[in-house]
């Protein structure tokens, strides 16, 4: 029989990236009183990890509950919130957990209107047929201009396709910092009419409390005390703590455990329970290699749900065993077996990315949705004790199925200064980008929009910060697989590379600074081999940058005892790997990152340019 749950809605908030998904969802846990009164709540405390922290954006979407009474009824509803990331790159996080909720909130920053990832999320949930309920939130923003977001948000949901009912979609404005929220332009105190919104418009589960047991693994979380879990909504019967489930893996092979643990959501935490119902999202601990797209059922009828689809990898890079001279120094894990088993585990729960073994054994093709995804996994394994190599990102490729050589293209959204639209144009033509189009801003600045093979893209974004002076804003999205457009020149620029072992003098490291940029300082220890700099150059340039000056009895003017050096350039993690040429690798481990030639002996690399060179002036 279908009972319809009134007690119950889930919903995930969805936004382009910055948007204030995670900040909304602090003003709703503030106002539904999980908090005790004297407890502080931390900003964006749904950003739980580290790099998120650090890095204030949203990785991965996470699960948490609220119970609010109906404002006309007085009924207490629980709402199952997901919040969700807005980077482009984590896409396939959020289209996952669209499997496991009735509806969402759309968030679009009144300022800014509708953006790429605004347009993926809403085509994802209009795909799957949920409600959407419009929230156009920072209506303190100066610039607010919530009459041409909402016109905007409306054009792009008929452009979606959306049908009639969801394209009459609720709208609500709010300011999520201060946790206000209205019908209209004018603010109330508080949210409730975005809780009141929630519980007219988004559907309560319809269920069959009675029928076999279904749950879909939309996701795993990790605990301290219980390990792994598996987080899901039972979509149809019920489940028991203990009791036996039958894993329907993604092979079909059917193996029977138990459900030794189970949690609901409540406020911030898990909350153990004896029974949940369908309509419910839950956490069950203590299930052997279970994986996202797993069916948990009855032992007596198992049945597998539709295993979860996301878009395909557009991204690769190679993870190798660190082969430098500094190997086995920084960190804990390091072995072949050690990285094996390490990137096949993340792909259990990073469902967008792939692990493929290759010929030689210390070697790993790891693909992924942009270079953020892969930059991520690298920093998490860094941070675990891992240490390693990567390569140069590369796009992947595809052959049509008449033999062309298909890569992946993407939209790009650019908002620049008047003066230096002029380079930035020039900079997206030479790596093959095609202007869609161009638009004065009243404010002097320019919007761009263009569509661009992802192969020339890897790379830019540090460029584009560097020639709009940080002023730039680039926002990129996935577009699709498109006939191969031709050769692109790689980085203009060549390395600056370490001639012998050593600590790295003052003295030595002026001699290389008049020839470019330098990454580090006097006093490192490098080794042969190692990229310490940036040079205009169009070859690569040895220098000897532990160089120690010959003490001498003639005393020379005090200008050349005291040798000053300009601060080197301090490179980040996604820029390091974005520097990355054909012939470099980035050594990864948990105190440092250095950029090292895949061959490091001077003469040999000289050698085999020379051959490459010969080759191709024959060719
Ligand atoms: N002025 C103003 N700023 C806001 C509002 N809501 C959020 N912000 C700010 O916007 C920034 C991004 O907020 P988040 O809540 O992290 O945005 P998000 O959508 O969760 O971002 P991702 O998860 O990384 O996609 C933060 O600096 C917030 O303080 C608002 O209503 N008004
Ligand atoms: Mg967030």
């Amino acid at each position: 029989m279908i009972t319809t749950r009134t007690d119950l809605r889930n919903i995930a908030i969805v936004a382009h990236v910055d948007h204030g998904k995670t900040t909304l969802v602090d003003g709703m846990l503030r106002q539904s009183r999980v908090f005790r009164e004297n407890q502080q709540l931390v900003d964006r405390v749904m950003d739980s990890n580290d790099l998120e922290r650090e890095r204030g954006i949203t990785i991965l979407a996470k699960n948490t509950a609220i119970t609010v009474p109906d404002p006309d009824t007085g009924q207490l509803v629980k709402i199952n919130l997901v919040d969700t990331p807005g980077h482009a790159d984590f896409g396939g996080e959020v289209e996952r957990v669209m499997n496991m909720v009735d509806g969402v909130l759309l968030l679009v920053d009144a300022a800014e209107g509708p953006m790429p990832q605004t347009r993926f999320v809403l085509k994802k949930a209009l795909e799957m047929g949920l409600r959407v309920i419009v929230v156009i939130n920072k209506m303190d923003r100066k610039d607010a201009d919530p009459d041409r977001t909402l016109n905007l948000t409306f054009d792009l949901f008929i452009e979606l396709g959306a049908t009639d009912h969801q394209a009459d979609f609720p709208i609500i404005y709010a300011n999520a910092i201060t946790g206000q929220s209205g019908m209209t332009s004018e603010l109330e105190p508080d949210l409730r009419s975005l809780f009141r919104t929630i519980l007219r418009h988004i559907p309560a589960p319809e269920v069959d409390i009675d029928a076999p047991l279904q749950l879909l693994v939309t996701n795993l979380g990790y605990d301290d005390y219980r390990g792994v879990y598996a987080v899901g909504r039972i979509h149809a019967g019920s489940i028991q703590s203990g009791q036996a489930l039958a894993r329907i893996s993604a092979s079909g092979l059917v193996t029977v455990e138990r459900a030794r643990y189970l949690y609901i959501y409540q406020n911030l935490e898990k909350t153990e329970v004896e029974k949940a119902e369908a309509g419910e999202i839950v956490a069950i601990a203590g299930l052997e290699g279970i994986a996202i797209g797993d069916t948990l059922a009855d032992p007596e009828q198992p049945v597998a749900l539709p295993r979860i689809k996301v878009e395909e990898p557009t991204v690769r890079m190679t993870f190798v065993v660190n082969t430098s001279p500094f190997s086995g120094k920084e960190g804990r894990w390091g072995t072949s077996r050690n990285l094996r088993e390490r990137l096949l585990n993340e792909v259990r729960n990073n469902v967008s990315l792939r692990v493929a073994e290759t010929e030689a054994s210390d070697t790993f093709l790891v693909s992924g949705r942009g270079e953020l995804h892969l930059a991520i996994l690298i920093e998490t394994m860094r941070r675990e004790g891992y240490e390693f190599q990567v390569s140069k990102p590369e796009a992947i490729m595809h052959d049509s199925p008449d033999g062309e050589l298909l890569e992946p293209f993407e939209e790009l959204h650019i908002d620049t200064s008047a003066d230096t639209v002029g380079m930035v144009v020039e900079m997206l033509g030479s790596r093959r980008g095609k202007m869609l189009d161009m638009i004065n801003n009243p404010d002097n600045t320019v919007h761009l929009t263009y569509l661009a093979p992802t192969r020339g893209l890897l790379g830019f974004r540090y460029q584009f910060l560097t020639a709009t002076r940080g002023m730039g804003v680039i926002n990129t999205i996935f577009h699709g697989y498109m006939p191969f457009c031709g050769i692109i020149q790689s980085r203009a620029t060549s390395s600056i590379v370490a001639f012998e072992a050593g600590i790295t003098t003052n003295f030595g490291l002026k001699n290389a600074e008049e020839r470019g940029t330098l990454f580090l300082g006097p006093g490192i220890e490098v080794y042969e081999g190692m990229v310490i700099g940036e040079t205009q150059r169009p070859d690569d340039l040895v220098v000897n940058v532990c160089k120690k000056k010959h003490l001498t009895n003639m005393r020379s003017s005090n200008k050349d005892i005291e040798v000053r050096l300009t601060t080197p350039r301090n490179m980040s993690l996604d820029e390091a790997i974005e520097y990355l040429s054909d012939d470099e690798l980035l050594e990864v481990t948990p105190l440092n990152y250095r950029i090292r030639k895949r061959i490091l002996n001077s003469e040999e690399r000289g050698k085999l340019n020379k051959k490459a060179k010969e080759i191709l002036s024959e060719s």
